[in-house]
């Protein structure tokens, strides 16, 4: 017998990850034996993350969903029977009907984040379904809530520069971001950068594996950067070295922001932020004197109660110093609003036909299920999420997703924590599988991801079980007809010159916008004055502060738990994604906990031994790494491992609020006090 011939086909990685990758994804009859990084993209430049390199496990795993299944154990237990598409689209189809019949349509949430970001697979088809049905709508607001609200308010959208020109800059200040863990194409481009002469700053609670690069480490209190960014402001103010006419022509509100940075003198800053005040000082200056400057701000700081201040302070400084005038300076923490995807064309939002269906905050799912009532949620589909794992307070998500009572759909490739709760589980194509379409939020090209294999088994892409679906539901609108190509071409709309057809001939596409893209060099921020609105209109008249400002964090030292406790990402999951792989977890070495010595001395921990982490809300079972990385008074851990997976069935967000950040509505997984104990019957070398 001769093998079959090898074969390579374009893809995209389809995870919410900062570098969009372009893949080179290779063949063999229906088999995928390798996932590269395609070496013609040119901001991959043939490398990706070891994690997508274990791709082909992923797909081809014993853990894959190749089949439609029913529950037959109890919620929780993950037992399952094989059955048809036909008989669990139409159970599905009678179960959302008889919800509908008895308490209307808002008893149906649908729930789904970021598992795949292809526009044909994620808020498209789906949407429409929802819509059209007139289902609560869900608050996405689990990664960036605070964030995109913070930005929107102050600079009018996510727009920055290009991360390709990193290496104009003389400083880059990488603020709350790990780049070698989740943006590693940034990290070659800050080598680049320090070749040239520039220095690179990292502002982190976490001396983590980036922070080891860095020229200046600069360690700061979790969820008080709004104190840091004042009190430079400050500093350059009183020291002369604020870009007037920058300032003048471009920024609402800087001189009503006077008398509050009178009270952030170096001192007070490093009272709040447990820096040294000569550090404060001397970055501003630092600062103040080096042009060009890039920020390089993650969603790290975000994640904490105060973090839409706190984002508006930081929105502000290169505004102060005139950082935007330069080619690759500025800030950067995302550039989706660069790509002008036609969302409403995808979406579809006319079909709710007027209706306006109640809100769910996502990251409040315990208390969704638990507790919101007229109507109670009495169904629930997932998909492209595993809320089980990554949901804040995951005690109040299980206990709701436990509940007998509540219909719960979950769409996915692999058998994670929240499909254990399903009672019909549905199976999705991978990224190999189907096409699709994607842009970045971070560099400026737009990519096609073509399929390289058929599904596997019975699986069907999102977009074709929610086709399946809405034909069930007797909805006859054509736009649930559309194909997933139509889809690609609806979503290119506004994208004059970008083509699925160039997009399949030429590869990677890069948006319109010019090398030296400087994109606020002269104003023209997407606010209603088109100025960097310091002071903001829109939130003096909704009777908010509309001045940032800094405020203490919700929980805080002084309360019953002592310690911050911050659950960042691992360079070895994407997410929860990739959690089941034996290999990655292998590497990863089980869930740990990183204890400054101070902190475990007292308590009797040692390196490697069993501890309980708990507050209120929850608990879980971490192995203690007794480390400086983690500063005094604050614990770390990587996420997301898998509950089903963690000693005792738990992961961190067992202790994680549902409290939503100041603006937006966003998570604040950081903003989480516990305490940490010696697991009862641990000893030094216990492996968990
Ligand atoms: N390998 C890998 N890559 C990923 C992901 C993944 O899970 N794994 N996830 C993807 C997703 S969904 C996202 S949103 C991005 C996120 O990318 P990042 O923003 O880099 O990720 P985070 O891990 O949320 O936080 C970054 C840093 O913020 C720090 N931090 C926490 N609190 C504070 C604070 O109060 N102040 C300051 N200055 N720093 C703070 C943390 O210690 C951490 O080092 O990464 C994406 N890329
Ligand atoms: N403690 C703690 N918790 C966190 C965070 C943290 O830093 N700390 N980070 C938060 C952040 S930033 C984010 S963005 C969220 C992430 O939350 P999610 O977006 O829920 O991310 P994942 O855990 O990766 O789950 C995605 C799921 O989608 C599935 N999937 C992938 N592709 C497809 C597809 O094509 N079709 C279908 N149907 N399913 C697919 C995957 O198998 C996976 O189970 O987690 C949050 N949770
Ligand atoms: S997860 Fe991120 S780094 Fe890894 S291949 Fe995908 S886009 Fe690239
Ligand atoms: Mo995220």
């Amino acid at each position: 017998m001769t093998a079959e011939p090898l074969r390579t086909h374009r893809g995209v990685c389809p995870h919410d990850c900062w570098d969009t990758c372009g893949l080179r994804v290779t063949t063999r009859g229906d088999t995928v034996i390798k996932v590269e990084g395609d070496p013609d993209h040119p901001v991959t430049r043939g490398f990706i993350c070891n994690k997508v390199r274990q791709y082909p496990a992923r797909i081809h795993g014993a853990d894959r969903v190749l089949h439609p299944r029913r529950r037959v154990g109890n919620k929780g237990e993950g037992r399952f029977t094989r059955i048809g598409w036909d008989e669990a689209i139409a159970e599905i189809a009678s179960r959302l009907q008889a919800v509908i019949a008895a308490h209307g349509p808002e008893a149906i949430l649908p729930y789904s984040y970021a598992g795949t970001m292809g526009l044909v697979n994620s808020g498209s088809m789906d949407l429409r379904f929802f819509h059209r049905l007139g289902a609560s709508r869900l608050l996405r607001t689990i990664c960036t809530g605070a964030a995109v609200e913070a930005f929107r308010l102050t600079l009018g959208t996510r727009i920055g520069p290009d991360p390709m020109q990193t290496a104009r800059n003389q400083l880059v200040i990488v603020w709350g971001l790990n780049a070698l863990a989740t943006n590693i194409h940034q990290a070659p481009l800050l080598e680049e950068a320090r070749r040239a002469g520039a220095r690179v700053v990292c502002i982190d609670p976490f001396r983590h594996e980036s922070a080891d690069r860095a020229d200046w480490f600069l360690r700061i209190a979790p969820g008080t950067d709004a104190a840091l960014a004042l009190g430079m402001m400050r500093v350059l103010r009183d020291e002369g070295m604020v870009d007037e006419d920058y300032v003048a022509r471009h920024v609402q509100g800087w001189d009503r922001l006077q008398p509050r940075l009178d009270q952030w003198p170096a001192d007070r800053v490093a009272a709040v932020t447990g820096m040294q005040a000569a550090d404060v000082s001397a970055l501003a200056r630092l600062y103040g004197s080096t042009q060009p400057s890039l920020i390089r701000l993650g969603y790290g700081p975000q994640r904490h109660s105060n973090s839409g201040t706190t984002y508006r302070a930081i929105a502000t400084l290169p505004a102060i110093v005139g950082a935007w005038r330069h080619p690759g300076g500025g800030l950067l923490l995302s550039n989706s609003g660069a790509f002008p995807v036609d969302h409403a064309a995808l979406a579809r939002p006319d079909l709710l036909g007027g209706r306006r269906p109640r809100a769910i905050n996502m990251i409040q799912l315990g208390d969704a299920l638990l507790e919101v009532q007229d109507p109670p949620v009495k169904a629930m589909v997932v998909w492209n999420s595993n809320p089980a794992a990554v949901a804040p307070d995951g005690g109040a998500v299980a206990r709701g997703l436990a509940r007998e009572d509540l219909f719960t759909v979950v769409i996915d490739q692999v058998m994670t924590d929240t499909c254990d709760y399903a009672d019909i589980v549905l199976p999705a194509t991978t990224q190999a599988e189907h096409l699709d379409l994607h842009t970045s939020y971070w560099h400026l090209y737009v990519g096609l991801n073509e399929p390289a294999i058929p599904p596997l088994g019975e699986s069907l892409p999102n977009a074709e079980i929610f086709r399946r679906l809405a034909a069930a539901m007797g909805f006859d609108e054509p736009c649930f007809r559309d194909s997933d190509e139509d889809l690609v071409r609806q979503a290119l709309g506004k994208m004059p010159g970008i083509t699925l057809e160039r997009l399949r001939a030429e590869g990677p596409v890069r948006l319109d916008v010019p090398t030296d893209h400087a994109p606020f060099a002269e104003g023209g921020f997407r606010t209603p004055s088109g100025k960097v609105e310091i002071w903001s209109d829109e939130l003096a008249a909704r009777g908010l502060d509309p001045l940032p400002d800094y405020v203490p964090p919700a929980e805080g030292p002084g309360g019953s738990y002592p310690l911050a406790c911050l659950s960042p990402k691992s360079g070895r999951f994407l997410n929860s994604t990739f959690g089941n792989l034996e290999v990655l977890r292998r590497r990863e070495g089980g869930p740990a906990l990183l204890v400054h010595p101070d902190d475990a001395a007292p308590r009797g921990i040692v390196d490697n031994m069993a501890v309980r982490v708990w507050n209120d809300r929850g608990e879980c079972l971490l192995q203690a790494k007794v480390s400086d990385r983690a500063p005094r008074g604050t614990v770390i851990t990587r996420s997301t491992h898998w509950n089903r997976l963690s000693p005792g069935g738990a992961n961190i967000n067992r202790t994680t609020s549902q409290r939503p950040s100041d603006l937006g509505g966003g998570a604040t997984f950081y903003t989480n006090m516990v305490e940490i104990a010696p697991a009862a019957g641990s000893g030094e070398g216990e492996a968990l």
